[in-house]
């Protein structure tokens, strides 16, 4: 049993059951939580052009049932819940069972898995619903983050052949913010995103859907978050893992991702320059002029932009519906139209984002965790200027009566 909590979560909950649930432990005690940012974000989440009639139903508000006190954590596990207005999980008339599995969905692997020919007991846990309580504890983890001035920010890339070139520097973020939230599909990139709108809208009108890239940057991490020790502490094997498991997600990729098996070594690897004016910064003066590694080397962060991509499958539930069978009489039948989306791709950038957050904020406490907030600033200062003040005397390094950084060598001194 670890001695310590490590910053986890679990969700429970039913598309159209009473509610979805999310509990968090792991937080240090005196976290302010900005619960108007927690309910913006669950805003976000439900919107972006091509969702369909759910969200006029739905208004997704974070209450807090445990762990915390006038705003603020107190170090005991939290519970959130988001109430499904749409409840009517019990009622067999208005929740009909589902016998014609759609392809895409995990309507016939969950059927087999759990021995049933009724697809609904699968598809509603395994609903996109879901991540509107993942966005909240994800949204939790970044109040902490925010604390650093570690920034996230998820827009969507493109779709199809409407795909966006822009570069994400990390000093425009207030200006990348706006464009996206002038967007109805979360594109910066305003050309863009109105060929994403008007693919969408071709699919929606040709009973269709369409899926796309999400891209998320955090900004402001400190070097050192993951490990290279152990492969399970990798911080780019645990970014990958959190965003494959959102619902539709086929592929991850870090930085440059598969464009590195077109490219040779010289024109992938990231030069490595040194600028004291930047030593205040989270690169700590190591400045990259590049950033294909995606922040990430050697499964650690390094102090510049952490970036992931993530690739969304169109929504398997199709108003034209695929080819199928029924899962009583085995006939061959078109699949089930269940009421959905015809594009959630704004929606899983909000995800994305959120999800990834929460991995930062993990490893984030795993480097500098504690009882209480107090303790984790002290951690992360601490770190920091260690790091500004390379090389350390030996005596710092091997933890001797010195704090590490206070003592620093003769060249840097
Ligand atoms: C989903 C089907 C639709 C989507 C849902 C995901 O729900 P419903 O069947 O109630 O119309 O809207 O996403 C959400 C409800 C949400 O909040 O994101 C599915 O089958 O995955």
């Amino acid at each position: 049993m670890p001695a310590m909590s490590i910053l986890t979560y679990h969700t429970a909950g039913e598309s159209h059951g009473p509610a979805l649930t999310t509990l968090i432990t792991g937080l240090p005690a005196g976290l302010d939580l900005d619960v108007d940012f927690i309910n913006a974000e669950l805003a976000r989440r439900q919107g972006g052009y091509g969702r369909g009639a759910r969200q006029k139903i739905e208004d997704d508000r974070a209450t807090f049932l445990a762990g915390v006190r006038r705003g603020r954590t107190i170090g005991s596990p939290i519970v959130i819940h988001i109430a499904n207005k749409d409840n009517r999980l019990d009622d067999l008339e208005a929740t009909p069972p589902v016998h014609r599995p759609r392809p895409g969905h995990a309507d016939l692997a969950g059927s087999l898995k759990w021995l049933t020919s009724d697809c609904r007991e699968t598809l509603e846990r395994a609903s996109a619903r879901e991540t509107a309580a993942r966005t909240a504890a994800g949204a939790v983890a970044r109040c902490l983050l925010r604390e650093f001035q570690i920034e996230v920010f998820g827009f969507v890339r493109g779709t199809m052949d409407a795909m966006s070139t822009m570069k994400i520097a990390p000093d425009q973020f207030e200006a990348l913010r706006r464009a996206r939230e002038a967007s109805e599909v979360y594109c910066p990139d305003a050309p863009i995103s109105a060929k994403i709108i008007e693919h969408i809208h071709r699919a929606k009108v040709e009973r269709d859907t369409v899926g796309g890239l999400a891209e998320v940057h955090v900004f402001g991490c400190p070097p050192g978050l993951g490990s290279c020790a152990e492969w399970h502490t990798r911080l780019d094997a645990r970014l990958a893992g959190a965003v494959m498991s959102i619902q539709a997600f086929k592929a991850v990729e870090i930085g440059l991702g598969k464009e590195c098996a077109f490219r040779r070594g010289s024109q992938v690897h990231d030069p490595i320059l040194y600028d004291a004016a930047l030593r205040e910064t989270a690169s700590v003066g190591f400045v990259r002029p590049s950033n294909n590694a995606g922040g990430i080397e050697g499964g650690m962060t390094n102090g510049m932009p952490v970036v992931v991509r993530g690739t969304m499958k169109p929504i398997s539930t199709l108003l034209r519906g695929m080819p199928s069978v029924d899962l009583i009489t085995k006939a061959a039948q078109h699949s089930a139209y269940e009421r959905s989306d015809v594009c959630a791709l704004p929606a899983a950038s909000v995800v994305m984002e959120n999800a990834v957050g929460f991995e930062i904020a993990r490893a984030f406490l795993e480097k500098f965790g504690g009882d209480t907030m107090h303790e984790v600033r002290a951690g992360h200062e601490g770190f920091m200027r260690a790091a500004r003040a390379l090389p350390l005397a030996e005596v710092g390094r091997a933890g001797g009566d010195d704090a590490p950084g206070i003592r620093e060598s003769q060249s840097e001194a």
